[in-house]
């Protein structure tokens, strides 16, 4: 399958004007694999910054957005008013917006369809616990929320899938590269079985938790794994070099 390289970076609550502008220009003026589809997940308040500051190539992402387009609900953002800002993308579902501020599955599969419904693609994170690992449920976890994801989505083609281990997110822990592609290939699989084959061909499914540019080559070499979600080495120079992971 040709599936296009695609690598993110989730700067989370992270970057100053100060830091991104330079974050920006490191990025702007570094020599970027055409082949790789690159999108930056920036803290809402910086999008506008972001999206007039970077080079149109590189994408876009806001980290969460709410399920209904505008309306009493304070402190929330619409996928509208992100679009507004002409960002393309939104992060849904990751393990911190579902660990630390307790968002369910419903409410992840919620704001997948209204995202999507609203012209926005998706970067749905899915991953198990360390003791969910450990127990041996994670097929299980991970098959069960991305039934939610799946049952929330028609196009799929706006859709990334981004496996992220819970007990590899920021701790340095990073799965091994026959870890990864085991979950990838299971997860491919399970597309195939409750989706379509087309799906399971053409859906990027990436890697998220502790990728450097220490681990990514032999990570972007497995055959399930279509690029990363990067955390904490975004914010430095050796992004470049995840971006370039694959040759
Ligand atoms: C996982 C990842 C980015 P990090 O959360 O989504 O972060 O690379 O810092 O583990």
């Amino acid at each position: 399958a040709s599936r296009r390289f695609f690598v993110g970076g989730n700067w989370k609550m992270n970057g100053t004007r100060e830091s991104l502008a330079e974050l920006m220009t490191h990025l702007n003026t570094s020599n970027l694999h055409e082949q790789t589809e690159v999108v930056c997940g920036a803290p809402f308040v910086y999008l506008d910054l972001v999206r007039s500051g970077l080079d149109p190539r590189i994408g876009v992402a806001a980290q969460n957005c709410y399920k209904v387009s505008r309306g009493a609900f304070t402190g929330e953002i619409s996928p509208a008013m992100i679009k507004d800002c002409g960002v393309d993308w939104v992060i849904l579902g990751h393990s911190e917006r579902r660990h630390v501020f307790g968002e369910t599955d419903e409410l992840i599969g919620q704001k997948v369809a209204h995202a999507l419904e609203n012209d926005l693609a998706v970067i749905a994170c899915i991953g198990e616990k360390l003791e969910e690992r450990e127990a041996g449920t994670t097929e299980e976890v991970v098959f069960a929320q991305t039934q939610v994801i799946a049952e929330n989505v028609k196009d799929w083609t706006k859709v990334v899938l981004a496996y992220e281990p819970v007990w590899a997110i920021g701790t340095g822990q990073t799965a091994s590269p026959d870890q990864a592609q085991e979950v990838h290939h299971k997860l491919r699989a399970w597309l195939r079985t409750n989706v379509s084959d087309d799906v399971a061909d053409s859906v990027r499914i990436i890697y998220g938790g502790s990728v450097t540019s220490l681990n990514c080559r032999e990570l972007a070499s497995q055959a399930d794994v279509d690029g990363f979600l990067v955390g904490g080495a975004s914010l430095k120079p050796e992004f470049v070099d995840i971006i370039n992971a694959r040759a």
